[in-house]
């Protein structure tokens, strides 16, 4: 629907809380574009662009990549699509990263999902994985979740006090777990 206003969801929430399985879902029943900036940097490890390397080494260390990179990444994305509808996942993880974006791209989402889970359950999903992720390692988990609690909870509580925050609780099974995404979405025009 080129022309209309576009809609845009950030996604947040710990390492494994299911923010990835849950976008996949709102994609096949809302239509939204999912952009996962996780993804989108792992690719330009992939593609061995000029900042693949400094990617790889922060990714394996749970740091955050800095945010002219990621949001030159989402940017671009945003921009070759067709859709008027994104769900931006695991971005922002810092306040730093939430004021790049919003100079750069000129706005802010229209609200923000935080999958609310306990961490011991995040460290059993991330572990389990087995998908050869270079940072799916109990040290790794570690400091991903500092760096969750350290600088991504001041992102949540920036759009909870904006009341933009949709906090949903991540425990369950994932079925269960959409269940109480599907409102959120059922609610927006068609
Ligand atoms: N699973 C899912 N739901 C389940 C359920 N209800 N019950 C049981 N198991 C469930 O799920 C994780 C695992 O749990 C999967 O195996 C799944 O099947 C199972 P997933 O949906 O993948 O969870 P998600 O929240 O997406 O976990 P992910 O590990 O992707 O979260 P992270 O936020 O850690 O990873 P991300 O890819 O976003 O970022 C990775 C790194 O990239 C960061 O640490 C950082 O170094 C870098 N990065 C930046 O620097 N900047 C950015 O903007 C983004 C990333
Ligand atoms: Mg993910």
């Amino acid at each position: 629907h080129p022309g209309r206003t576009p809609v845009t969801t950030f996604v947040l929430g710990g390492p494994g809380s299911g923010k990835g399985t849950q976008c996949t879902k709102i994609v096949e029943t809302f239509g939204f574009t999912h952009l996962s900036a996780g993804d989108l940097l792992r690719n330009e490890i992939s593609s061995n662009t000029e900042n693949g390397v400094m990617i790889l080494n922060t990714i394996r260390e749970g740091k955050i990549v800095p945010s002219e990179v990621t949001v030159k990444l989402i940017l671009k994305a945003i921009e070759s699509s067709e859709n008027d509808r994104f769900l931006i996942d695991g971005f922002p993880r810092s306040e730093e990263n939430r004021m790049a974006y919003e100079r750069v791209v000129g706005t802010e989402p229209d609200f923000v999902l935080f999958f609310d889970c306990p961490e011991e359950e995040m460290v059993k999903r991330v572990l389990n994985r087995n998908q050869g992720r270079i940072d799916d390692n109990i040290d790794t988990v570690k400091e991903r979740l500092r760096v969750f609690t350290a600088l991504n909870l001041p992102v949540i509580k920036y759009y909870s006090e904006k009341g933009k925050l949709y906090k949903i609780d991540a425990t369950g099974t994932e079925d269960e777990i959409f269940e109480r995404v599907h409102p959120v979405f059922a609610a927006l025009r068609p």
